[in-house]
């Protein structure tokens, strides 16, 4: 059965292919719009990189959303093809007022049912009852768009997107899968077992695992002096790198995480051919990620066509300092806790560091359990007379009945605001005066959705 979605899914992809090289045989500019997150930013870059070594032109903007304004500006311009990434599957509607070729590479839920003009190229994995939580990212869907062109080394910078919306945590399936295979038999990719440490190469080792969310691990991540704590308990040295201890210290420590979680210790995907900082698919995606969040979405994009200098550089320290605030703000939902309703919570902030964190903290507060995983968590940024809200849940509550997605686009629209997304994370934007209501409104439709 996946296999029949998988190639209705590739059949398609490959109908958007043939209008992508069309237009850079005729020698058009492509007009790319993708989304400011690590998966947005992939999907951007593995597009501009095959149109490239065709010879061909591109214009990306990097947008947070893709709002009715902006996209009716967008079509107004006079290129002869829009490549919509990780967007566009909400606007498919909307999309009508143009008549130049339009193709979409997103993974999200699609809300129009009917079959979109013959303009518009529609890849999207929901068409074909695939899973865009699970089975591939928006990064994914643009390497399937380009991958008759063969360029199979692109497929690590697809897992990167996979990765950053966290599709890869308990195993690559699918059509994720699919890409790895172009990625290990091409060579451009590598898995091997090992700790799954983040900044192993890069940070002291106790650092380092502080900063390990993925897994989580309890009383380690979020927390250095716990993480030290931890070292100094099974007597092994931590103020140098993982590389540099002996291999009777990486085996102890090996078998002391794996008593914590043992999710630890698993299939690890490298580029064999990258530079250390990105060599790690998992950690490339963060420095994407942090590129984004700090709307420096030129840098990430530079990265992903190749630069390996400033711009590698200027990421580096936007993660820096992201992790600790990231790190700080762990500190914040410790001391405070979230504000608990009857089936979600949430957390408020107007700190300006803060919100940059929100929605990273939502998920993370449930994955190291010091928000309830049993409630879908709401993180809440106030910006002037709007509240910017990141839902983010459990697969677990997902199993049980919970989409964000729906329950946060549905409330949203009462006020005017604008959201959805996952079932198991979504977005939303609403007037400030409205949050109590809005708040009243998915607590009430979650709890409808768990049936309880
Ligand atoms: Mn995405």
């Amino acid at each position: 059965m996946i296999q029949k979605q998988q190639h209705s899914l590739l059949n398609k992809a490959e109908e958007a292919c043939e209008v992508l090289s069309k237009h850079i045989k005729k020698d058009n500019v492509v007009r790319i719009i993708s989304h400011n997150d690590a998966d947005g930013i992939s999907a951007a870059g593995v597009v501009c990189n095959a149109i490239s070594r065709q010879g061909g032109k591109f214009h990306v903007t990097i947008v947070p959303r893709l709002k009715d304004n902006v996209l009716a500006k967008i079509l107004r311009e006079k290129y002869k093809l829009f490549f919509f990434c990780d967007m566009g599957s909400a606007s498919l509607s909307k999309m009508g007022k143009t008549r130049s070729d339009v193709i979409i590479a997103d993974h999200h839920q699609t809300r129009d049912s009917e079959e979109p003009k013959e303009n518009i190229t529609h890849v999207n994995p929901h068409l074909y009852g695939l899973d865009g939580t699970r089975d591939v990212s928006a990064s994914g869907v643009s390497y399937l768009t380009v991958r008759p062109m063969e360029y199979r080394d692109l497929s690590s910078l697809a897992l990167v997107g996979a990765f950053g919306d966290m599709q890869c945590t308990d195993g690559i399936t699918s059509i994720n899968k699919t890409i790895l295979n172009d990625g290990v038999d091409s060579g451009a990719i590598e898995v091997r077992e090992d700790l799954k440490i983040a900044y192993k190469s890069q940070e002291p080792i106790y650092k380092a695992l502080s900063y390990t969310f993925n897994p989580a691990l309890r009383g380690i991540s979020g927390d250095e002096e716990g993480s030290m704590a931890f070292f100094e308990r099974v007597g092994i040295s931590y103020g140098i790198k993982f590389e540099e201890l002996g291999n009777e210290e990486k085996d102890l420590l090996k078998e002391e995480l794996i008593k914590i979680n043992p999710k630890i210790f698993g299939e690890v995907y490298s580029i064999p051919n990258e530079i250390p900082e990105l060599r790690n698919i998992e950690d490339y995606s963060k420095v994407l990620d942090a590129c984004g969040k700090n709307k420096k979405h030129g840098v990430g994009l530079s990265i992903c066509i190749g630069d390996r200098e400033s711009s590698v550089q200027e990421a580096e320290t936007l993660l820096k300092t992201y992790r600790e605030n990231l790190m700080k703000s762990i500190g914040w939902i410790k001391r405070e806790g979230s504000i608990g309703m009857e089936n979600i919570q949430y957390i408020y902030t107007d700190d300006k560091k803060r919100k940059k964190v929100m929605g990273t903290l939502a998920s993370i507060g449930i994955e190291i359990e010091i928000l309830d995983p049993e409630k879908p968590v709401l993180g809440i940024s106030r910006m002037d007379n709007i509240v910017k809200i990141s839902g983010r849940t459990s697969m677990e509550m997902v199993e049980r009945g919970v989409n964000l997605g729906v329950a946060l686009e549905a409330a949203s629209k009462s006020f005017n605001g604008n959201g959805g997304g996952h079932n198991v994370a979504a977005g939303a934007v609403v007037p400030y005066k409205d949050m109590e209501n809005f708040l009243n409104i998915v607590d009430e439709m979650v709890g409808e959705q768990i049936g309880a």
